[in-house]
């Protein structure tokens, strides 16, 4: 059965129909612009699930590339994002690190509605660091990760649990880099190399030339780097200003709509160089910004990064859940 609002349409094609054929002095009445659809409000980002999808990579060890710990954190990320939907591409490469060292890597890239043309990239690197060099103690040995990058990767984790139930009006692709953070330690190689630079953010870099998808486009693209420490707060960064000012005041509006914009600082106070958004800006043009935490007090990364005390004890649950609500936010008031 035709519905009461086809049968309005059909009559109105019908009247529109005639008055079309019928050549002379009818007036021509506009219609008023159709207002789209109300969209439904985005579904709710839990802190708690993306706090257990932090514990969980933990509990599986440092997920240094080319460890068991990293190929079953791997094989479980994989898993859990088919079972939300997502049709995802794995990219194995050897790239070769700072010390000329050669390591697997492993990019995950997991899609929701392939086919949209109109499409949001989400990005963190799920490795982690082997080696403690900002601590005094243990220094050789490999972290936790717990914040860097557990945190990031928990919270788009959540993010594909919901997208499983809820699909956006665009396209999301969620991307899960490797060997972000096997960069040279300040000074390993004695000063002698031209740039430090391009020794990190290995996957990123390999993904920007070797796109999953020939021509990858998104519309912008969101890095999350170091998300859940306590009492996080998130100036917006130099480098996501200078090339995609227009996307930080979305997701920075975002945030006040979500009830965090507390935590989302209105001025610039950092400039984060070396991370995987400058690769996106630079080699793909995609405009890219990083949600990245900044420690007030000393002016830089938060205290844990790249020591032992990026462990889950230091990971809390509000930030996680102030930076996942405003992702959320964007993703699902995009049209
Ligand atoms: C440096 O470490 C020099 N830049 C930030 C990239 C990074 C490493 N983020 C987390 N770990
Ligand atoms: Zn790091």
């Amino acid at each position: 059965m035709p519905s009461l609002l086809h049968r309005i349409l059909g009559l109105g094609l019908v009247l529109s129909l005639l008055a079309a054929c019928h050549t002379d002095t009818t007036p021509v009445v506009t219609q008023p612009e159709a207002t789209a659809p109300v969209l439904p409000p985005p579904p709710l980002f839990n802190g708690d699930s993306a706090y257990a999808f932090v514990a969980k990579q933990v509990a599986f060890g440092p997920r240094v590339p080319g460890s068991a710990a990293h190929k079953a954190c791997g094989d479980w990320m994989v898993e859990k994002l088919k079972s939300y939907g997502a049709t995802v591409i794995e990219q194995h490469a050897e790239v070769t690190i700072y010390s000329g060292q050669k390591v697997p890597m492993r990019n995950i890239i997991a899609s929701w509605q392939p086919e949209k043309k109109d499409r949001i990239l989400l990005f963190t690197h799920w490795d982690s660091r082997p080696f403690a060099d900002q601590d005094s103690v243990r220094r050789n040995d490999p972290i936790d990760g717990a914040n860097d990058a557990g945190s990031g990767t928990g919270v788009l984790l959540e993010i594909a649990r919901l997208l499983a139930s809820h699909p956006p009006q665009v396209g999301v692709d969620l991307f899960f880099n490797d060997v972000e953070d096997m960069g040279e330690p300040e000074g390993a190689l004695g000063g002698q190399q031209q740039s430090t630079v391009d020794t990190w953010c290995l996957g990123t870099q390999y993904w920007t030339k070797n796109p999953h998808v020939p021509g990858y486009k998104a519309r912008f693209g969101i890095l999350l780097d170091m998300v859940g420490s306590k009492d996080a707060v998130f100036p917006k960064e130099g480098y996501s200003m200078r090339y995609a000012a227009g996307i930080v005041n979305k997701v920075w509006k975002a945030a006040a709509a979500a009830g965090h914009g507390d935590r989302f600082l209105s001025e610039t106070r950092n400039f984060v160089g070396v991370d995987d958004h400058v690769f996106v800006n630079e080699n793909l043009n995609i405009p890219s910004i990083d949600i990245i935490a900044y420690n007030p007090v000393t002016g830089g990364f938060p205290s844990t990064w790249h020591t032992h005390a990026d462990n889950l004890a230091n990971i809390d649950k509000e930030s996680l859940q102030a930076v996942g609500a405003t992702v959320a936010q964007v993703v699902w008031t995009e049209r």
